[in-house]
């Protein structure tokens, strides 16, 4: 796709990696810019029925470039910078109607943090770590940070995790339910692998209505949550994969999802 966004697809997974392993994969508005491109791509060909996020090098994102922060020259202010950049890629990811999983290869900070959140789910390296860098260079949280981390952790923790801005190794990133499984390094790459197969293989629309679902629950309330889940099941039950799901299950067989 270019230099510092790289775009691989195979057997149905797309792979996203950030690519510029040299300064720890920060984000200039470019990259930013490109990165938007490539979801857009996903979103846009029914053959993606899995997308991989991750890094390349060391990082999975140090977040925004602090040199181009400093020499940015233009209109803009940092908040519509904010509004034009990360807040639309962290919204087109949630917005995806496919799985997305973030391949936490190593260190994900500031803005970085708010992507590697805004996956689906996350597989980390036993050398990943998350660090909310915002602080310790005087800013608040962006990028959906704050958002994720008080919906992951509760109040209390987001707070301390926020206001102290301390790294937050692969492990306690599990024990908080910041990531879904930790691996050794060199099983990262096959774990994600095999985890992507299979999820490209599955019921595509009917994940992809599993996401919609979730996104509105989370600002929901229950009443609320019980109307749109019945208005969505409307739409999965006319789902080829959906009825394909029941013959199978009816005639004892594997079912084989399309993705329709
Ligand atoms: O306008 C807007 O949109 C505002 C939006 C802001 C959103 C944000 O993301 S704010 C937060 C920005 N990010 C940071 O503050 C993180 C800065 N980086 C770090 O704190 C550390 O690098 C890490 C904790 C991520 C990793 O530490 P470590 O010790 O493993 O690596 P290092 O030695 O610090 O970094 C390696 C190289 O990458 C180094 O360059 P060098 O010395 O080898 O030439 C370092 O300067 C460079 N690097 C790391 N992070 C950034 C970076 N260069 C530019 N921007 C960075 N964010």
């Amino acid at each position: 796709m270019s230099e510092h966004i790289l775009y691989e697809f195979n057997d149905g997974v797309a792979t996203i990696t950030l690519n510029r392993p040299d300064r720890l994969n920060a984000l200039t508005v470019e990259m930013t810019g490109e990165l938007l491109a490539a979801i857009e791509q996903c979103a846009g060909d029914d053959a993606v029925r899995c997308v991989v996020l991750t890094g390349a090098g060391r990082a999975f994102s140090a977040g925004q470039d602090l040199e181009e922060f400093l020499t940015v020259e233009g209109p803009w202010t940092v908040g519509e910078h904010l509004r034009h950049g990360y807040n639309r890629v962290v919204l087109a990811l949630r917005a995806l109607e496919k799985p997305v999983i973030g391949k936490i290869n190593g260190v994900a900070a500031g803005a970085g943090l708010g992507i590697a959140l805004a996956t689906d789910l996350r597989i980390a390296s036993e050398q990943a770590s998350f660090v909310p860098a915002f602080i310790g260079i005087g800013l608040a949280p962006d990028s959906g940070v704050s958002w994720f981390l008080q919906q992951l952790v509760g109040p209390a923790k987001a707070f301390e995790l926020l206001a102290t801005g301390r790294k937050v190794g692969a492990k306690e990133t599990l024990s908080l339910g910041l990531v879904n499984q930790v691996v050794p390094a060199t099983e990262l790459a096959p774990t994600v692998e095999a985890l992507a197969r299979q999820l490209a293989q599955g019921p595509t629309k009917g994940i992809g209505l599993t996401k919609r679902v979730l996104n509105e629950a989370a600002s929901a309330s229950l009443t609320d949550t019980l109307e749109y889940e019945a208005q969505v099941q409307d739409l999965a039950v006319q789902t080829a994969d959906h009825k394909e799901g029941v013959a199978a299950f009816l005639q004892k067989r594997k079912p084989k999802f399309e993705g329709k």
